[in-house]
């Protein structure tokens, strides 16, 4: 009896470890930045005989490439980047994680400024909102857009001025599809904060707020952002399976089925961390966030959607899926991106980029501001990367996430001051 007791004892924490994989270790790892030069192929040689992995994408002529080194390939590293000149934004990973791990304690009873001083766990998360619209219930509602193929519900909060809710147009701000991107959760999340604590105070927020429907979904990859604290900060997809393949995880923002066959903006290779699904619009995210979003669409019209990742320091416009297909609104919302970044450069003196997804970045097909621009039909449509541009990268010091909702804020202000 006691040996088994003991056999089932030892069973259940093989099956407790089994549900709960143990963290990717990224102690020692290091996190440099290097020129790419003209000619592309030397560092992406380098790159691929390694085995490193990159933070942005494929190295890019002309650009920097910023990429992860385990501490077993140092000596390899060091030696073929002989001559170039290699920079560190993490001398350890592991160690800058931690740091931003340290979640502070919370109660929903008890939600202030003070969140935005820190990063915070998912459950949390859901807590603020929820905090936040139990000090607001007669002009906020906590709205869900579907739900992930694990079945967390995509969770946001609905905020409404003196018309009551669901009547004004809707303006809605997505953040977070990139589950490793944590700074777009805070920025969205400052947003209805921003706006619900100063309605009251602030007659220029009153008249946004009665104008315009406001939703905001933090975090619109809930599986993959959970994946980011249990188990690997650098996830960026979804959890979705492959058949025929042992790698997990879909592009969710290379999903959105509109332009989805053009080759060349996305990855066929499920391993990929810009894995575009077996077919257009087969991820679960996607089927729910577009159908809400024509449902509010048909319900008060669309005004504005947003959709913020990190990092770079951009603000786009459609299309990514083409760099010669020009938005019949392009000149517009040219004007406003250019005015956007002008107010976020008058608020904290950062400097960002501003143009077409595909020549300001790069080729990106399926990615949810084509799809929203065109087949849902928003009037104005644009994505944003946030802070920084290389010093922290998807790792950014919790000092910076104020700063960042401030300087996203301005932007986004000049949108609402500034749409026809
Ligand atoms: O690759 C992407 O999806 C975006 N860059 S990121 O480093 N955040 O992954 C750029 C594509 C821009 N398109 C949209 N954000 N919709
Ligand atoms: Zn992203």
């Amino acid at each position: 009896m006691k040996l088994l007791l003991s056999v089932y004892g030892l069973l259940g924490l093989v099956s407790a470890a089994a549900l709960q994989p143990r963290k990717v270790s990224y102690d020692g790892f290091k996190v440099v930045r290097v020129p790419v030069g003209m000619d592309a192929s030397k560092v992406t040689d380098i790159v691929s005989q390694l085995g490193l992995s990159t933070w942005k994408g494929a190295p890019q002529a002309g650009r920097f490439a910023d990429i992860v080194v385990a501490p077993e390939k140092f000596d390899a590293f060091t030696k073929a980047t002989q001559g170039m000149e290699v920079s560190v934004m993490h001398e350890n990973l592991g160690e800058s994680i931690a740091q931003e791990s340290e979640f502070p304690d919370f109660s929903v009873a008890a939600v202030n400024s003070t969140w935005f001083n820190a990063y915070h766990s998912y459950a949390d998360h859901l807590g603020f909102l929820k905090g936040l619209q139990q000090q607001y219930p007669s002009q906020s509602e906590i709205v869900t857009s579907g739900s992930s193929l694990q079945g967390n519900a995509i969770t946001g909060i609905h905020l409404w001025g003196s018309a009551g809710k669901g009547v004004k147009p809707a303006i809605v701000i997505h953040g977070t599809v990139h589950a490793r991107e944590w700074i777009g959760t805070m920025v969205v999340e400052y947003f209805a904060y921003n706006l619900l604590t100063n309605y009251a105070s602030s007659s220029e927020i009153k008249g946004f707020v009665d104008k315009y429907d406001f939703y905001f979904f933090p975090v619109v990859n809930p599986d993959g952002f959970i994946y980011t604290q249990t188990t690997d900060r650098l996830w960026r997809k979804n959890r979705q399976s492959t058949s025929g393949s042992s790698c997990v995880g879909h592009d969710i923002n290379r999903n959105w089925n509109y332009q989805w066959s053009v080759s060349g903006g996305a990855s066929t290779n499920p391993c990929a961390e810009d894995f575009k699904g077996t077919s257009g619009g087969d991820t679960p995210e996607f089927k729910a966030l577009s159908s809400w979003l024509s449902g509010i669409k048909s319900k008060q019209g669309l005004k504005l959607f947003i959709d913020y990742h990190s990092y770079s320091q951009l603000f786009m416009t459609p299309y990514g899926y083409s760099c010669t297909a020009v938005s019949t609104k392009n000149t517009e919302l040219q004007s406003l991106a250019r005015g956007a970044v002008a107010a976020i450069k008058a608020q904290s003196g950062y400097t960002y980029q501003y143009g077409p997804i595909c020549s300001t970045i790069y080729k990106a097909t399926g990615s949810s501001v084509d799809y929203v621009n065109d087949v849902i039909g928003s009037d104005y449509t644009f994505t944003s990367e946030l802070r920084d541009t290389g010093n922290y990268g998807f790792v950014l010091p919790a000092n910076q996430i104020l700063p960042s909702g401030q300087e996203a804020y301005a932007g986004f202000r000049y949108l609402l001051l500034n749409m026809r």
